[in-house]
């Protein structure tokens, strides 16, 4: 059909080279009027995007032009505009991507930031595919194997140490399993940012910190304690890496009922957060004697008071102490990390965490730069490095196929001595998991998720 299009309005008696650009009159072909002047490119099956005879028009893109040229396409029977992530569909549907590429693909047109650009493409270039379809390809050795094994032992022709090479196989890949669900965190948290709350006493300076953050004011800022209600967000480009920031109303005591509910916001925006910003002022700080101790003392005394201890056992923290400039003699202070093993802080989830404290003064513009740093070298590390790490998955998607299959591989291990019957039909299951992460194994429902993000034209 694309070939015949081509022909007729390009007025061409037969088709180009190729993936070649050819400077063309484009004319309608029921009229023979001119439309445009523009290049064909053509992509006939099976070299082209989608896998099937494509036709790419490059003209002019005013309304007109381009309306005249799709009215002119309609003339054609059987052609229809695309749905959105139709051609992308297309092209998994003829084995052009898997679906790990198809959301690669996806992640590169929404990447905002460069390590989000970096890790979409290297997932759209297959390594995540490479990865599952090498780990796919063992658990389906595996089943063969044990298939064997159920069919011919009886006979006794089949090769000694079978199932003890199964269980090495299958050990490995838990292992292997185990250790890419643990990173895969990182791959999550890097396509969706890493999400950061501001947390802190009223008047301390979280507003000022999160509009200094993002370089415009999204917080009201005032001298007046409780300004903030709502937690309001920021999504930003710290140096690459997406973060999503979260300025949070004061924590204290009210009877207030709109300040209250702030609070319970500002807790619970925390409890789901990834990294805490637990910010003081030098004004709340009694003596400057022992101020590590105090220092200490406070978070803790803040975090105990409005979470669990388990609330923070997964989070990073920074502590700020803000409005230096209020006290020349903290002033001198330079930053330094509590050795939580020192029990310097003393949530005992912290156990096995630096924390860095950082003072600053917003107004002056003090501390700043250190404050950024810090919380750059924390996001990073909560982030996969794109540029040096094996790939991560992206997807909760991914996870939940990847736990499923560790599950039934575990299955599989567990009856292996016992009943190997069950065993091949738990490494089924597990193929079928892993499987439906390429689309190697799809449903409509898969597909659906999958495609619903993708604009009309890709
Ligand atoms: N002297 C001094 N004042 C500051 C500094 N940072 C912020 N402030 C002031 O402190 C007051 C409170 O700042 P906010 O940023 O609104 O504080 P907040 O923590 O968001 O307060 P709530 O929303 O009430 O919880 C404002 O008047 C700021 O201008 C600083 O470093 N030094
Ligand atoms: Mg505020």
């Amino acid at each position: 059909m694309s070939e015949d299009i081509m022909l007729k309005m390009g007025r061409l008696s037969r088709a180009p080279a190729p993936r070649q650009a050819l400077l063309r009159t484009v004319v309608c072909p029921m009229s023979q009027e001119k439309l445009d002047s523009g290049l064909l490119l053509w992509f006939p099956s099976p070299n082209s995007f989608t896998g099937e005879d494509c036709l790419e028009m490059q003209v002019h893109g005013g309304l007109a032009v381009v309306t005249a040229i799709l009215r002119s396409l309609n003339s054609f029977p059987s052609t229809r505009h695309a749905t959105a992530g139709e051609f992308t569909k297309r092209a998994f549907m003829n084995g052009k991507l898997d679906l790990t590429e198809v959301e690669g693909l996806a992640d590169v047109i929404h990447a905002e930031t460069e390590a989000q650009r970096k890790q979409a493409f290297r997932q759209m270039a297959g390594e995540l595919n490479a990865i599952y379809s090498s780990w796919r390809e063992v658990i389906v050795k595996c089943t063969a194997s044990v298939e064997a094994y159920i069919d011919f032992s009886e006979e006794e022709n089949i090769e000694d140490g079978v199932i003890e090479e199964v269980k090495t196989s299958l050990n490995q890949l838990c292992h292997q399993l185990e250790r890419h669900l643990v990173d895969g965190r990182r791959g999550q948290r890097l396509r969706d940012g890493v999400h950061i709350a501001i947390l802190g006493r009223p008047n301390v300076g979280k507003s000022s910190l999160i509009n200094y953050v993002s370089r415009r004011p999204v917080a009201i800022v005032s001298p007046i304690e409780g300004t903030t209600r709502d937690s309001i967000e920021s999504f930003l480009d710290l140096n690459g890496y997406p973060i999503v920031m979260a300025d949070t109303a004061g924590l204290r005591n009210t009877t207030d009922i709109v300040e209250s509910q702030g609070v319970q916001r500002a807790v619970n925006r925390s409890k789901d957060a990834d990294l805490l910003v637990v910010m003081l002022s030098v004004t709340d700080l009694e003596s400057t004697d022992d101020l590590e101790r105090e220092i200490s003392g406070k978070v803790t005394l803040l975090i105990d008071e409005y979470m669990e201890v388990r609330d923070v056992s997964d989070k990073s923290i920074i502590i700020v102490i803000n409005k230096v400039d209020m006290n020349p003699r903290i002033n001198q202070q330079t930053s330094f990390c509590f050795d939580t093993t020192r029990g310097q802080i003393t949530i005992s989830s912290l156990e096995k965490q630096s924390v860095p404290v950082v003072f600053t003064s917003i107004t002056q513009e003090q501390g700043l730069d250190a404050f950024i740093s810090q919380l750059t070298g924390l996001v990073k590390s909560l982030c996969a490095d794109p540029s040096t790490e094996s790939p991560s998955f992206t997807q909760a998607r991914h996870r939940d196929h990847l736990s499923n299959c560790l599950d039934s591989i575990g299955a599989a291990l567990n009856s292996i001595d016992t009943d190997v019957v069950v065993t091949a039909e738990c490494l089924r299951l597990a193929c079928v998991e892993i499987g439906q992460i390429s689309g190697k194994i799809s449903t409509e429902d898969i597909l659906d998720v999958v495609f619903k993000d993708f604009c009309i034209g890709k």
